[in-house]
């Protein structure tokens, strides 16, 4: 039986702000339509200082063994989405959907700190998380969260366009403005491949090496970023420009006229970015 002093300690947890924007962000994206079911997840690295505030990192609830070590991730926290938890529910049940996690010292396990109530797991997605976390991580160390979601006009642009990382780039630039700004590597495409897998876990870091958002045909894309805010609205201007490209290439004629490579160079120009030289 819990003493209430630590039931207590439990629900003040729900209060945290990472608790908070977990609850919010994965409701949004149900609302959007884009995580069906249980799909989607988000893993996002706190800081210690944020954490010690809400749990007690010595207060471990179980050891979830990895079938992959992590060391470069060894007593990082984290809190992530659970296994076959709906992005619905988070919002009204966060202490069953949601986990705080802390990588041992070795990098083979996590210790639960709070919340996967029911003997819960942590997603399915956790090697891509994990693997993903370690290449962002070696490219910006202010890197902290990495988000997936089956964001629907990606996944229907899949269906209809070129698999090929320039062109399908280039197409999302050219569907709206704001694109070349806020993701000038492009985007990163993977073959089709069996999720929840080590092995896609590997393909999908190692496109990560160099961009933020890497797609996963016929199923979603991953994101990676600083912020909670940021990350999602990366996936959202991606998933928004793929939206304009499935709406005007529907219509008959499909698209008479778009952004042109010279406009995109003096976008990049003017916003100070640097577009991704094998795409422009
Ligand atoms: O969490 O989205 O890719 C369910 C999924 C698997
Ligand atoms: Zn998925």
């Amino acid at each position: 039986m819990k003493i209430i002093q630590e039931l207590e300690q439990d629900q003040l947890v729900v209060n945290a702000p990472f608790v908070q924007e977990m609850m919010e962000t994965t409701y949004n994206m149900w609302r959007l339509g884009w995580d069906e079911r249980n799909g989607g997840n988000i893993s996002y690295i706190l800081k210690e200082d944020e954490v010690i505030g809400y749990v007690n990192p010595e207060r471990v609830l179980r050891t979830i063994s990895l079938d992959f070590p992590v060391v470069e991730l060894a007593n990082k926290y984290f809190i992530v989405t659970g296994s076959g938890k709906y992005f619905k529910n988070v919002k009204s049940n966060p202490a069953e959907c949601l986990g705080i996690l802390k990588v041992t010292n070795d990098g083979d396990a996590v210790e639960l700190l709070w919340g996967l109530t029911g003997d819960g797991k942590p997603t399915s997605e956790l090697p891509s998380h994990f693997i993903s976390h370690i290449a962002r991580l070696r490219q910006d160390e202010k890197h902290r969260v990495i988000m997936h979601t089956h964001a629907t006009n990606i996944i229907a642009m899949t269906f209809t366009h070129e698999l090929d990382e320039k062109s399908f780039s280039k197409t999302l630039w050219k569907m709206c403005t704001e694109c070349i700004v806020v993701f000038p590597e492009g985007i990163r495409l993977l073959p089709w491949m069996v999720p929840g897998t080590n092995e896609i876990g590997k393909a999908t870091a190692e496109k990560m090496e160099d961009a933020r958002l890497v797609i996963w045909p016929f199923h979603g894309i991953f994101g990676a970023g600083e912020s909670i805010d940021e990350t999602f609205g990366l996936i959202e201007t991606a998933e928004k420009a793929a939206q304009v490209y499935m709406l005007a290439s529907a219509h008959r004629g499909g698209i008479s006229q778009d952004i042109t490579d010279q406009q995109l160079a003096d976008l990049a120009k003017a916003f100070n970015v640097e577009p991704n030289k094998n795409y422009l």
